[in-house]
Formats: C-alpha cells, structure tokens, sequence
C-alpha cells in the first residue's frame, strides 16, 4: 500500500509485511528522491501525524508506535488482538492530535487514544462489531458535519451469505468526546475510503472501493447516507476525492486493477461529471496517491507485480504516464 504524506510533493510507501517507510519526493520531470526508514518489524499500516512524525501499527506484536523523526519509536499501546489501521484526527478539539486504532481478529474492536502532552491516554475500547468480520477500515471526517470529526469503519467479511452484510459503520463523535455508534450503511467490500463534497451540498460523501467495484453514498444529514451509487465494477483497489485538475470542483480518482489504470471523473460542479479521463498503470496495483505541488497534481500507482510506481501528470488535458523503478 502507499499513503499520501501531508507535506506538499511527497509520497510515503508501507509495503504490508515491509520493515520500512518509504519517503519519496515526486518529481515528475526529473524523478524521484526517495528515502527508507527502517522499522523494528514488518507494520500494517501508518496514520501521519505531522511533518517527519507518523504513527505505526504492527499488526506481528500488536504494538502501536511513534516515530518522531530520528528519535526512538516509542510504544504508545500494545492491542490484543493485533492492530491493523490507525488513523488520526483531532477528535476532541483540544489542540492535541488524536489516535483511532481498528484491531482484527476473531472480534474487531475500535480503540480511541486521545493526544496529550508528551503521549496519549490509555486506550478507550468501542465495541466495533459481532464475530466474522474482518479486516476494517477507518475513515476520520465530520461526517453530519456539526464540527467534531467523527469515526466511519468499513467492515467487509469476504462471505457474501454472511449474515450481517459487508456495510460502513458510522461513529458520530458527541461533544463530550465519546462515540457514539449511530447508523450503518450497506456496501460491498468497502477496503478503502474516502470522504469529500462531491455534490456540493455542504455535506461530505463517502467514497467506498475495493475488489466489488466502486460506490459514492452521499450524505443526506445528520451523518445519514444516501444509497450507494455504483460507479465501477470489478476491482478498484484505491479511491481519491480530490480536485486534481484543479478547475474548483471534486473529481473522483479510481484505481482500477482489473483494467490496470487510474480513471479520473472530472467534476463538473453540483454533482456532474465530464466525460471520463485514463492513465495506464502498471501491473498489479495496489495503491493510490495524489501528491499535490504548487505548479502540478501528480496521480502515483504502486504497483505490486514489478515493484515499481507509476506517476502521472494530471493538467486539466490528459498527458501519458512516466515510470519510475523502486
Ligand atoms: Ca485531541
Ligand atoms: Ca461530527
Ligand atoms: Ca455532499
Ligand atoms: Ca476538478
């Protein structure tokens, strides 16, 4: 998998089962400039904090680490069972980065840590789900949008006669700090997410894809979803809510794994959409990245058969795709 960085040009890459974080400084014209940090052991996944400082999960040891530039890692909880995702957001508004972690297993839990000065709280459990489910998937954004971030999970079995279906679950954070589990939404195998105004109502919609295709579920209020739109069928191993074109208005960036490109649904305003835009890929990719610059939007594919990234330059007008080796 890769994962956009917050600094300005840069990608980080965390290979599932890798003892790195790779850094990568995206140059469309004059290639890459990309740095390894090495981990202590193989993580699954990694929520960035701010510049140079990220939070790790290792699924192995159940451990959730801080790297804060060259300093130790330094253990802020150890789960059982293991974590798999960590986000991160200020919840509570105070000022302080905070933590969601989303474990696996037998019995997926949610645990909420909350930023104080020099570390976080011990971990607050928030029941996620009965037995069979796996692999969940976190989202951060106020979703009924009344300024407090709150926590969306999307939960997939891999069974389709399972008896709860795969759905996103939604957390509406209440003003006292705690979560509060609200509503569920249908959807197929939601393994990634995404969340932005992509109708221009004032409320953001979620973006859901994975290995049965792509779904858009606008919000209707009060963190309420909307049935869910199909947009692709097939497998779609990552999604974007961005403007990359930068013309104003919210486009819809899909990874497409079965036809091996990225598809760009160049938005209109108020919902619409201009005729689809694609950029060829690499062999079995498996994540999506938008670096954004001051004087370009870059699309970035990791691709897991050669190993390899392939960045596009997305300027309104569509230009070919340049390979960069790893
Ligand atoms: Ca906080
Ligand atoms: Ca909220
Ligand atoms: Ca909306
Ligand atoms: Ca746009």
């Amino acid at each position: 998998m890769a994962a956009a960085a917050g600094d300005e040009g840069r990608v980080l890459s965390l290979y599932e089962g890798w003892n790195a974080v790779g850094v990568h400084e995206v140059h469309i014209d004059k290639g890459w400039r990309s740095t390894y940090v090495k981990l202590s052991e193989p993580a699954d996944d990694l929520a960035v904090l701010g510049p140079q400082r990220w939070a790790i999960a290792h699924g192995e040891s159940g451990r959730v680490v801080i790297l804060d530039g060259d300093d130790q890692p330094n253990t802020v909880a150890t789960f059982e069972p293991a974590p798999l995702q960590v986000a991160s957001a200020d919840l509570n508004r105070d000022g302080h980065v905070d933590l969601v972690v989303a474990s696996d297993g037998v019995r997926p839990l949610l645990h909420l840590l909350h930023g104080r000065a020099g570390g976080f709280s011990p971990p607050e459990l928030v029941p996620l789900d009965p037995k069979g489910r796996t692999a969940p998937r976190l989202l951060l954004v106020d979703i009924d949008r009344e300024g407090h971030i709150d926590v969306v999970a999307g939960l997939t079995t891999g069974e389709p006669q399972a008896p709860i279906p795969d759905h996103l679950r939604i957390f509406r954070n209440a003003s006292h700090g705690g979560l509060v589990d609200e509503w569920r939404a249908q959807v197929q195998s939601p393994h990634q997410l995404d969340a932005a105004d992509v109708d221009e109502d004032g409320l953001p919609d979620i973006l859901a894809t994975g290995p049965d295709g792509a779904w858009l579920q606008h919000s209707s209020g009060f963190g309420w979803l909307d049935s869910p739109e199909k947009l692709a069928g097939g497998t779609v191993s990552g999604g974007v809510l961005r403007d990359v074109d930068r013309n104003g208005h919210l486009d819809i960036v899909l990874l497409r794994a079965d036809r091996q490109r990225i598809e760009v649904h160049p938005g209109i305003g108020a919902g619409r959409f201009a005729p689809t835009q694609h950029y060829d890929v690499g062999a079995g990719p498996i994540a999506l990245a938008v670096v954004e610059r001051a004087d370009e939007t870059l699309l970035v594919s990791a691709n897991a058969e050669a190993k390899s990234f392939t960045t596009a330059k997305v300027v309104g007008a569509h230009t070919g795709p340049h390979r960069t080796g790893k």
